[in-house]
């Protein structure tokens, strides 16, 4: 049921439900159905799909080449906080028509940053109690916040790598802040997004010295939110640019390391954006299957790129095959550990009707749960699985599984090669798995 505040903002659009995918209704879902089971568990309770505050409700178009160009009326108020609390208001309107569960925020999306860290805080503390009630009213969660540490001016430079320590202490204030506000939300988990944490010229860096600091920094506030009695997972989101020219957290394999280097792999997953994927030269499955394989596939960020060039689009989603792939490693890994899927995407510039960010949400949400249901029918009735156990099964057979169990040398492998002669060739078979795959969409 829709929680409507003191005015209404979407006015004339109802509860967004499912109807299947003979409906015409372009404010239905039509493969989105929550209750319906798959692999064990409701649409719903694998997704877990969130609100990106930022894109929905604060990103009003602008781009390198002209200003914003949506008035959305929730952005009116000129007291700060009123303003806030509209946003607020418009938040879960449209969560809650949308069906969804979750949401995701950065500090200074919630309400806009002050003039001093004092008076920022006060206004962060007003809004999480309104937050908190209207969280209480509607049964909608906080998937994860995190703190803007990229925006603001004074990041220029970097935040936990910055090489002045009075902002990197100015952005651990600010993390402090941000994770004070997760945990009264009882947020279910919390971001680092890296955006300046990296270099534009090696020529002025001490990488191994900001990458330390960085190591540091996380171990920091990962010990600060645990005194505090926080239990969720905290997540690095890989990205490799953009708007750094090289940014340390560059993609999953990356990151893992850093997690492992700095002792962090107890308290840190990752979460996994399609189009920081593309950016970083890898397919969003390859991401995904690198996180899972560390036991660290925590979250997702839902976006796609644009092929033909090379920056976030931050486009809703809307590739099938893509997604389906995704999904493959994503039922068997086991799922999402903590996190869920956050629509960290906007609708374009000239997309500027209302009812477009519905349209939006429902084409991801549909995009998803289309590709949910492919990849659970692949794995339950096509040959894909049987394919694939037998492309490994030589790891079966006596000496296979003696290799698998550590108990061949070198000198074993020499002998047995030696008894063997040369292997027969046996063929990857690529096409026959591309046309499963498209088979069942
Ligand atoms: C930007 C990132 C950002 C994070 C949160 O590219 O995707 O939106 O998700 O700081
Ligand atoms: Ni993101
Ligand atoms: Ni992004």
């Amino acid at each position: 049921m829709a929680l409507i505040g003191e005015k209404e903002f979407f006015k004339g659009i109802g509860d967004i439900k499912f109807e299947g995918r003979e409906s015409d209704n372009p404010m239905a879902y039509k493969f989105y159905n929550p209750d319906q089971v798959v692999a064990g568990k409701t649409m719903y309770e694998h997704f877990k799909f969130a609100m990106a505050y930022w894109h929905t409700l604060c990103g009003i178009g602008g781009d390198p080449f002209g200003p914003g160009t949506k008035s959305f009326p929730w952005a009116n108020a000129t007291d700060p906080i009123q303003m806030a609390k509209d946003k607020a208001d418009a938040a879960f309107e449209f969560i809650t028509k949308m069906g969804f569960g979750y949401y995701c925020f950065h500090d200074f999306d919630l309400v806009d940053e002050a003039d001093t860290l004092a008076k920022s805080e006060k206004r962060i503390h007003i809004l999480v109690d309104y937050l908190k009630q209207k969280q209480e009213a509607s049964g909608v969660k906080l998937l994860w916040g995190t703190a803007n540490c990229f925006s603001n001016p004074r990041y220029m430079n970097g935040a936990a790598s910055n090489p002045n320590f009075d902002v990197v202490a100015h952005a651990g204030a600010q993390v402090k802040i941000a994770l004070d506000a997760t945990i009264a939300l009882n947020g279910e988990n919390y971001v680092f997004w890296g955006g300046r944490e990296g270099y534009m010229s090696l020529l002025n860096t001490n990488m191994k010295l900001e990458q330390d600091n960085i190591g540091r920094f996380m171990n920091m506030a990962k010990n600060y939110a645990r005194d505090q009695g926080f239990k969720g997972t905290f997540f690095i989101e890989p990205k490799p640019m953009e708007p750094t020219k090289h940014q340390y957290d560059f993609d999953a394999a990356t990151s893992i390391n850093f997690i492992r280097e700095y002792g962090l792999e107890n308290d840190f997953k990752l979460n996994i954006e399609v189009n920081h994927a593309t950016l970083a030269q890898h397919t969003f499955q390859h991401e995904l299957q690198v996180a899972a394989n560390a036991g660290m596939l925590g979250s997702i960020d839902a976006n796609r790129g644009d092929y033909q060039n090379g920056w976030d689009t931050d486009q809703f989603p809307n590739n099938v095959l893509e997604t389906a792939e995704a999904m493959l490693v994503l039922l068997k890994s086991g799922g999402l550990q903590g996190g869920g899927i956050n629509f960290d995407a906007k609708t374009r510039r000239n997309s500027t009707d209302l009812e477009d960010i519905f349209l939006a949400h429902i084409g991801g949400a549909d995009t998803f749960a289309r590709a949910l249901l492919v990849a659970d029918a692949v794995i339950a009735n096509s040959p894909y699985e049987g394919l694939l156990q037998k492309r490994y099964a030589s790891f079966k057979t006596e000496k296979g599984s003696d290799f698998i169990a550590g108990k061949l040398s070198l000198t074993d492998l020499y002998n047995h090669a030696k008894g063997y002669g040369e292997p027969k060739q046996i063929s990857g078979k690529q096409e026959l798995y591309e046309n499963i795959l498209n088979q069942y969409i």
